[in-house]
């Protein structure tokens, strides 16, 4: 078997011969209500017995190198290729997951890395990460997405990994925090050998403590069961499922216990507007959860022959919300309906689900593909928005 980013290099260089591999991708189909079995099931996949000729592209509006490491410190960044997902493979390899913010050149050595444990406690402390290693457990795939995830970076700041680490809950509850101590600070290491040309050194958050808990947020050592590399926050990182990236504080230094008085950082301040904060508050308290409200866009649309006519299949993702989605719909240009997906099945909000969609456009042309839950009971921000429509250009029909 090709590993996936092989499979998507020379799918490239060797046009429709590798791309044949996709047919044998067995795509889930939903369980639909009267089909006895999944032989009948089968025969309602609307590509078998076709073949795949290629992609259509995506038109963006500027061009962008994917999957290579740029630029240093706080403008280091690494966009993920998310047209090679399969749902096979749910988690990206570590050196493809998206960056913001490299490693500084200044960061102190792991091996004497220590994470202070300060502020509303009976009794400071230093916690080692020897201490954190003992302890570590897999916590198994969760999604990041950057809340700067948006057209102009091809929508490359998300992915999902496979992560180990320390319950945040069990850290927190050996810490002797005084009972007003309502939130906690958590603080990442950020100085930076040079100054940044785009962002705003100053990486921590402030959270209420009963949202890490339910949000089961974790202080990760451990990637796709490797330790943690350096560009993504060794040697101990916060994990927050369900929040955007931006509170997912890497090269973590210090828990420090605050209460209901505690300042917003300049971290929360720098993403107020992408975290859907109404203002600009100066309190922590007055922050609403920087969580991903449910969401979905394609990620490649295949072109097909099938018994002699052309015929594309989306294929797309759908994440984010507290619970999965029953419905989406998709619409292809504003003047057409919305229709609901023919493919998409979600059993657990975290980490992606993928989803396909057979499309017959009429004519070629440039179409611009929008998804939408049309629930009323969930809130969807920013698909509401259109921040994630992506159009595609069709040259034959
Ligand atoms: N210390 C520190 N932590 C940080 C940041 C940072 O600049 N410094 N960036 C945050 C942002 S905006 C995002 S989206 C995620 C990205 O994590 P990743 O680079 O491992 O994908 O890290 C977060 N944690
Ligand atoms: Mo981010």
């Amino acid at each position: 078997m090709l590993r996936r980013r092989d499979f998507g290099k020379q799918a490239v260089m060797c046009g429709g011969a590798l791309l044949a591999g996709f047919e044998r991708v067995h795509w889930p189909m939903p369980n639909v209500a009267g089909l006895e079995d999944r032989s009948e099931d089968r025969s309602k996949d609307p590509f078998s017995g076709g073949r795949q000729l290629g992609t259509a592209d995506f038109v963006n509006p500027r061009p962008l190198e994917m999957e290579a490491a740029q630029g240093t410190e706080l403008d280091g960044r690494l966009y993920t290729d998310l047209s090679k997902l399969s749902p096979q493979e749910l988690a990206i390899p570590t050196d493809e997951f998206y960056i913001r913010t490299r490693v500084s050149k200044l960061l102190p050595e792991p091996k004497s890395w220590r994470v202070r444990v300060d502020g509303l406690v009976e009794k400071l402390r230093n916690r080692t990460i020897e201490e954190f290693g003992i302890a570590t457990k897999p916590m198994g795939l969760h999604l990041m997405e950057c809340a700067g995830n948006g057209p102009l970076v091809h929508f490359g700041m998300i992915s999902v990994a496979s992560w180990g680490g320390v319950p945040l809950t069990d850290f927190l509850e050996g810490s002797g925090a005084k009972p007003y101590a309502s939130r906690v600070l958590i603080t990442g290491f950020d100085q930076y050998a040079a100054k940044s040309m785009s962002s705003v050194p100053g990486a921590s958050w402030v959270f209420p403590t009963g949202e890490l808990r339910a949000a089961r947020a974790f202080l990760a050592t451990e990637m796709n069961e490797k330790p943690l590399t350096e560009d993504h926050g060794a040697p101990v990182r916060l994990v927050v499922p369900g929040w955007y990236g931006c509170a997912c504080i890497k090269w973590v230094t210090a828990v420090t216990f605050v209460d209901d008085t505690a300042k917003a950082t300049s971290q929360m301040q720098e993403y107020a507007a992408r975290t859907h904060q109404n203002s600009l508050p100066m309190l922590a308290r007055d922050f609403q959860p920087a969580t991903i409200d449910p969401a979905a866009m394609p990620i490649r649309v295949e072109k097909w022959v099938v018994e002699q006519k052309i015929k594309y299949r989306v294929v797309g993702i759908a994440w984010g919300g507290a619970a999965p989605v029953k419905t989406l719909m998709i619409r292809f240009n504003p003047e057409e309906d919305y229709v609901p997906l023919d493919n998409f099945a979600q059993s657990k909000n975290d980490p992606w689900t993928l989803w396909t969609h057979a499309w017959s456009p009429k004519e070629p042309g440039t179409y611009s593909i929008r998804l939408a839950a049309k629930d009323p009971s969930v809130r969807t921000r920013r698909l509401d928005s259109g921040y994630y429509v992506r159009s595609v250009e069709i040259s034959e029909v």
